[in-house]
């Protein structure tokens, strides 16, 4: 590695580019060692900044061969060239720079730059990668028009890809072939691709909404080329979407999109060629499972959306990284929405905003949505810039209405195509279409934590008014000791004693709304502020924060029986799931109370009726499958300040079995209705009924009885899709059944060995396998043939899986899991510092731990600190040291 320099960098401190690029020729001459890269630049000072300036090129691992401005070689004692930078002292004002660097992808084990992934070479430059390939300035505000001529071996590498149109091709000597593709569009540096491999295409095309054809390109290696449909599929109703939804179409003639086998994260935006994790791409019914199929489906579409939310208009800096993800998740939360069920896709997206962002929120790496300083952008692609920066937009959607919305986002478009904005730009385009004052609304983008509501309800009788009063708070975070009140949008509705909405009028207070609807939003802009509605003859029960309409955590002193009612007839549909998880929460919480005092934890009944309720309450396949499953392990550990570890996975487990046991006859009522026969199809309503039978089929596993174990052995061995397989799968691994479990993940690992994806879903089964020699077990598969710690999807199947989803083997209390954890990080940053980083994550999380616990863990803290570390692992390790 490299020895970098960690040296902090501040939003404050921006100055735009010293010089400006016009356009970029680059040449690439491909071998897996000794790449050449020759790059012919445009420059011109940038008249907004001093005069005489240096130019200062960005470059890491990078080998210079030559340099020449404007033809004429420069000499060593013209430039310096150190870690991270080439300086050239004197230049004109305007100039073509010219240099040529050796670069060596096989032995480029970070994944980011130019890389090889199995046989073929692929590129990743988001955020900060093209300074792996060759000098430059590296930053997103220098948009330039790139042409790249790419040189390899004909046999070998038969597809040569970057951004674009293709413009020219031909054969060159000793088996040599190249193709050169110019970008029209002016881009930043990070969105930058190429790729040269032995490739197979699916092809498709698209009609524009102005009549245009677009060629779709999905290349795969030639073993995936039946897995490609979904992603097509996919890909076309996004493009239809962002037509009907924004108005906008796709801008160039072709559409590529390339699947590859290690890659960091999901995908990446590079314009016109999309490169994607292989896992966001391929799908086929017998290998991926309804999950991954809308994963790919949200992932497709992600991609494709930025292409104007992100590419054609682009980030300033990178502290504006929200600017374009946060926009875009929303874009494909609502793509995927519209395409299933909105409830539930409404409930996946909070569960996992609660569960996973609001737990970053409250850790050591807490931190802005726009973020004021860092040491590594890579370690900032979180969940707070991504799903917070989202439901800010949502807000953002919500205040104004879809209309006001949409124009908002035209005029966006309209001032700021082609160029590189701020958060800021993006506000006052909203706030230009709409007047809405958005001064106090900006404290969610400079403010990390996540606010709590408190909220009480007062009826009276006499004046037939009911108060609600809402204190909001947000406890300090790192470096923001004193946190301001946020502008909070509270969407609420009163239910009478039969459940109906009432009409809501309000006296006081700051809402938006009609006096008389059923809903309304409140404005809570002070630290405490109180509403009253009028007209109400009988102590209603709230319904408060419905749709989630702002990421705070809210406590009511709800009653059970308040709880019941909502979770009866809340009309909104959100709500009513929510109203089950804090029923579920609180019964878990008493078990969990009983367990820590030595008693037999058991479960209230009343969740148990409840939960009988729900089978004849009419309600659709898709939300009694999601109202039937109790709140998670991490969802509950974030209801204590130090988390019962062995308390939670006892008492969920218990309460699994209690329900079971009481339910069986509507869980197998349940199992038997919902069984689809026919082709497997992924659409919401098929998705919907498997979940329902897995979820209950599941619940019957508990028990472990001889006929539950014998119909997950039969759905294991007879079905002809994955989402079912897995499931039996699952429910045999982690039931006590030892040999049943075996069998069939010899039977998976016979059937699917050759199956890099379907085999990450054989580590991740085993992974997250309750029983107490689930370590060793881990340990043992590190050393499988099929698992790689190069390859991020292996790590992150196996080792992730065990360390944030197997929370009581995990934390076990002999300090061997962390132990572990760390040993593999420190071997990780050595090949690949951004896995490393996130790969850690769990150790950072010691405050929420007892104190034996958090000793072993801030021990490993420590240990891995004591080494010679990226930058990227030093900064997170560096905030979560006590
Ligand atoms: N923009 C990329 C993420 C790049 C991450 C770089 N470390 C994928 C996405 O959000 O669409
Ligand atoms: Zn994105």
């Amino acid at each position: 590695m490299t020895q970098v320099n960690n040296d902090v960098i501040y939003l404050k401190d921006y100055l735009s580019p010293a010089f400006l690029v016009h356009s970029v020729a680059l040449t690439f001459d491909l071998e897996p060692h000794q790449t050449r890269v020759h790059s012919l630049i445009q420059f011109e000072r940038n008249s907004k900044r001093e005069v005489g300036l240096p130019l200062v090129l960005h470059g890491v691992d990078l080998k210079l061969i030559s340099v020449a401005v404007n033809g004429t070689p420069l000499s060593e004692s013209d430039y310096q060239v150190t870690a991270e930078q080439l300086v050239i002292t004197q230049v004109p004002n305007a100039f073509e720079l010219a240099v040529e660097v050796e670069i060596d992808p096989a032995n480029n084990t970070s994944l980011e730059g130019l890389y090889r992934s199995n046989t073929m070479f692929c590129t990743q430059c988001e955020a900060e990668g093209f300074r792996k390939i060759t000098y430059y300035p590296d930053r997103p505000d220098v948009m330039a028009a790139f042409t790249t001529k790419v040189i390899a071996d004909k046999t070998e590498y038969p597809v040569l890809l970057s951004n674009g149109n293709p413009i020219d091709k031909g054969e060159l000597d000793n088996n040599r072939h190249f193709v050169t593709w110019q970008d029209p569009f002016d881009k930043p540096a990070y969105l930058f691709a190429l790729v040269a491999g032995d490739l197979q295409v699916v092809e498709d095309s698209f009609i524009t909404m102005s009549g245009r054809k677009v060629a779709l390109e999905i290349w795969v290696e030639p073993e995936n080329i039946t897995k490609c449909d979904h992603a097509m599929a996919s890909l076309k109703a996004a493009m239809t979407w962002d037509e009907e939804v924004y108005g906008r179409e796709y801008d160039l003639d072709i559409y590529m999109i390339v699947a590859v086998n290690d890659f960091n994260m999901g995908a990446m935006e590079n314009k016109g060629l999309n490169i994607f994790n292989s896992s966001c791409v391929l799908a086929r019914p017998d290998t991926a499972t309804d999950g991954a199929f809308q994963r790919i489906e949200g992932v497709v579409a992600h991609e494709y959306f930025h292409n104007w939310s992100g590419n054609r208009v682009t980030c300033r800096d990178w502290f504006q990284l929200s600017l374009k993800e946060g926009f875009t998740v929303y874009r494909d939360q609502c793509f995927s929405a519209d395409m299933n069920d909105e409830a539930v896709k409404r409930i996946e997206d909070v569960a996992m905003l609660r569960t996973a962002q609001f737990a970053e929120d409250a850790g050591p790496t807490a931190h802005p949505v726009r973020p004021d300083h860092f040491i590594e952008i890579s370690n900032f692609y979180t969940l707070t810039i991504y799903e917070k920066g989202s439901e800010i937009v949502r807000m953002i959607a919500n205040l104004l209405g879809p209309d006001l919305f949409r124009k908002g986002s035209d005029l966006y478009f309209e001032r700021h195509d082609g160029q590189a904005v701020t958060v800021e730009d993006f506000i006052a385009a909203m706030a230009d279409v709409s007047g809405i004052d958005f001064t106090q609304f900006m404290g969610w983008y400079s403010q990390a934590g996540t606010p709590t509501l408190s909220v009480s309800g007062v009826f009276n009788h006499d004046l037939n008014q009911y108060t609600l009063t809402i204190k909001q708070q947000t406890a300090p975070t790192k470096g923001q000791a004193n946190k301001q009140a946020l502008h909070i949008p509270v969407k609420v509705g009163l239910l009478n004693a039969v459940g109906e909405d009432l009409p809501l009028t309000l006296s006081a207070g700051d809402a938006s709304g009609a006096q008389g609807d059923t809903d309304r939003v409140l404005h809570l802009r002070e630290a405490e502020q109180s509403f009253v509605f009028e007209n109400i003859t009988e102590e209603p029960v709230p319904s408060l924060l419905r749709g989630f309409s702002a990421p705070v955590k809210l406590s009511f002193d709800y009653t059970q029986d308040q709880l019941l009612h909502l979770m009866q007839h809340d009309s909104d549909g959100f709500n009513r799931w929510d109203a089950g998880q804090r029923l579920a929460i609180a019964a878990l919480k008493e078990m969990i109370g009983q367990f820590e005092s030595g008693e037999m934890p058991t479960l209230n009944p009343v969740l148990i009726e409840a939960y009988r309720g729900l089978f004849d309450a009419g309600l659709e396949p898709a939300i009694l499958a999601e109202m039937l499953v109790l709140p998670g392990e991490a969802y509950l550990s974030e209801q204590f300040d130090i988390v019962p570890v062995d308390g939670i996975h006892a008492c969920r487990n218990i309460a699994c079995k209690t329900l079971a046991q009481a339910l069986t006859v509507e869980l197998e009522q349940a199992v038997n209705d919902n069984q689809l026969s026919g082709d497997y199809r992924p659409v919401a309503e098929d998705i919907a009924k498997r979940r329902l039978k897995n979820t209950c089929q599941s619940y019957l596993m508990a028990l472990e009885t001889e006929s539950a174990v014998e119909r997950s052995w039969q759905q294991f061995n007879q079905s002809d899709n994955m989402t079912d397989v897995q499931a039996a799968l699952m429910q045999l691994v982690h039931s006590k059944q030892d040999e049943k479990a075996n069998a069939a993940l010899e039977i998976f690992e016979q059937e699917w060995q050759q199956d890099a994806l379907v085999m990450d879903q054989w580590f991740q089964v085993q992974a997250s396998r309750p029983h107490p020699d689930a370590l060793a077990r881990v340990k043992a598969l590190m050393e499988h043939s099929a698992f790689s710690l190069k390859n991020p999807n292996k790590v992150r199947s196996l080792i992730s899986v065990y360390c944030n989803q197997n929370r009581a083997n995990f934390h076990s209390i002999d300090g061997l899991s962390y132990q572990f954890l760390a040993d593999v990080v420190l071997t990780l940053d050595e090949m690949n510092p951004q896995i490393a980083s996130r790969l850690i994550t769990p150790l950072t999380r010691w405050q929420k731990m007892d104190g034996k616990r958090q000793k072993l863990m801030q021990a490993e803290l420590q240990r891995v600190a004591a080494a010679n570390l990226s930058k990227d692992l030093f900064e997170v390790v560096q905030k979560a040291l006590p």
